[in-house]
């Protein structure tokens, strides 16, 4: 009897800790998040910024993608964003329509992959950019702040689009939300130099509170995310706490000459073993949230150098950052590749590596079931 109890206690203290941080989030949510922890004995799942909306040298092609083009199959995970929802634009940051952004939302929880969210919001202190480090903003925007009014409005944007995601029956679409995202740098306002590690916290749970408790947003897994860190110390220093929090990633980009590879595959190799071991310790899907080369300026670069710093790790999934192309302004940015670019046959092989995982491989896994 004693016995039986026991287990009984057990298996539901287990079960609880399969729960995400929204424990009434939607059936869909809670199996996605399930999975997560399930797909790391599978693979890492690749994913890639606005794949459905552009590439290099096309914009808004009902069906294309870059990475398509070059392996015959989508990414496992599509990328997007949402900065300037908050002012009621009709297109983000980027120029992708809101509208065409819900639409690509669909598409890739149509075909099973998994769709995650950032959201480079502007500054609500001083209404500049998202990069406009202004000290006192996150203050300013809490509770007893001069903008939490403002704030809070714009949450309530957020929560809007996110509940107007939905399946063929109605269902919620789950994403995972990133917000605050390279918190350890200080480029953005919410960044390390730019506000005390309570007040992130702060920032953070009560971002979630609202979505969740207040606006009854039920459709999202949270990710905490850093850009590059050095130890565990330095990447829990602002953590808000397993409560908060599903999954747990860092950005990290090759920047300089091709000589740098060998640097940036100890550093990821690194940092990932880090990342792992504080997944394991608090329960936390791990995951690759940024990374990239810019042009991938090495034809081998896939297998010879991000492959060598991922091989040995159990991450959920691995996030290109976006195929602008030429951006007009003197700036080329592209991050996979497309077809005849230099690095576009390395990429096949990346593609066919056994635990390399696209969408056609996670539509087996049936993230949502
Ligand atoms: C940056 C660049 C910018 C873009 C921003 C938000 O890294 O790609 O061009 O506006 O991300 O997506």
């Amino acid at each position: 009897m004693v016995n039986s109890l026991l287990l009984l206690l057990l298996a539901h203290a287990g079960a609880q800790n399969d729960l995400p941080a929204d424990k009434h989030a939607t059936k869909e949510t809670m199996n996605l998040y399930r999975n997560l922890h399930k797909s790391l004995q599978k693979g890492i799942m690749f994913g890639h910024q606005d794949d459905y909306a552009y590439g290099v040298n096309w914009e808004y092609k009902p069906g294309r993608s870059d990475i398509k083009d070059v392996t015959g199959d989508y990414p496992a995970v599509l990328g997007c964003e949402i900065g300037r929802i908050e002012l009621d634009w009709e297109k983000d940051l980027d120029g992708v329509p809101f509208d065409s952004t819900r639409q690509y939302i669909q598409q890739a929880y149509n075909r099973g992959s998994v769709i995650t969210m950032s959201w480079h919001l502007n500054n609500p202190f001083t209404g500049k950019t998202a990069w406009d480090p202004a000290p006192g903003t996150v203050k300013a925007i809490l509770p007893g702040g001069v903008k939490n009014a403002v704030y809070n409005s714009w949450l309530d944007k957020v929560a809007a689009f996110m509940q107007s995601l939905k399946g063929a029956k109605g269902e919620a679409i789950p994403v995972i939300f990133r917000p605050f995202h390279e918190l350890n740098g200080s480029w953005f306002w919410w960044g390390r130099n730019n506000c005390t590690p309570e007040e992130l916290k702060n920032l953070y749970q009560y971002t979630e509170r609202y979505l969740r408790d207040v606006k009854g947003v039920h459709n999202l897994l949270y990710a905490y995310n850093t850009d590059r860190f050095a130890t565990k110390e330095e990447y829990l220093e602002r953590y808000p706490g397993d409560e908060w929090v599903d999954i747990i990633g860092f950005d990290i980009y090759q920047k300089d000459a091709v000589k740098t590879n060998e640097a940036f595959i100890a550093d990821l190799d690194k940092s990932l073993t880090t990342l792992e071991a504080i997944a394991k310790e608090h329960n936390k899907v791990p995951a690759l949230t940024e990374f990239g080369y810019n042009t991938v300026p090495d034809s081998t670069w896939w297998t010879n150098v991000l492959w060598q710093g991922l091989k040995n790790h159990k991450v959920a999934y691995a996030l290109g950052w976006r195929n602008a192309g030429d951006k007009g302004n003197g700036e080329t940015e592209y991050w996979v590749p497309y077809p005849g670019q230099q690095s576009a046959s390395d990429f096949v092989q990346f593609y066919q590596l056994p635990r390399t995982l696209f969408a056609k491989d996670v539509a087996a896994l049936k993230m949502y079931q």
